[in-house]
């Protein structure tokens, strides 16, 4: 009887050490698919690097104080009047830095001299856009 009951413990030693065995088996390739998985998706979502190559960087600098890259600065904008955000304020077809530096137009008056005609207009069909009368060649 003794020994019977020494066999049966036995028995169960060594079920539980296979069912612990499987058990641990299970959950170590469950774990191999969620890092398979956790892979996948660490390669699939990561944010591509980010390259900003020189000239970028070099122009990202150049116009950190001038939002529309027109030449003239954010501070000097609004301190003139006119919309940073915008290179063309007046929306006359010239940016604000060519009527103010080269056709010494309002860069705030789509047409400065009030003939009806803007002022983009007058220089490309080859008007004065201050006056009467043709544009000097
Ligand atoms: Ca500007
Ligand atoms: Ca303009
Ligand atoms: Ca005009």
């Amino acid at each position: 009887m003794k020994k019977f009951l020494f066999i049966a413990i036995i028995a169960i030693i060594i079920a539980a050490l296979g069912v612990g065995g499987w058990y641990f088996l299970l959950r170590d390739k469950k774990n191999d698919i969620n890092a398979v998985i956790t892979k996948n998706e660490k390669t699939e979502t990561a944010p591509a690097k980010p390259e900003v190559d020189a000239g970028t960087l070099e122009l990202l600098k150049k116009f950190a104080d001038d939002q529309d890259r027109d030449g003239i600065k954010d501070e000097e904008e609004k301190a003139q009047g006119l919309n940073p955000n915008e290179f063309d304020s007046d929306f006359d077809g010239l940016s604000d830095k060519l009527e103010i530096e080269k056709w010494k137009t309002d860069p705030l008056k789509k047409d400065t001299d009030g003939d009806g005609f803007g002022d983009g207009k007058e220089i490309i069909r080859g008007y004065n856009p201050l006056g009467a009368g043709k544009l000097e060649e």
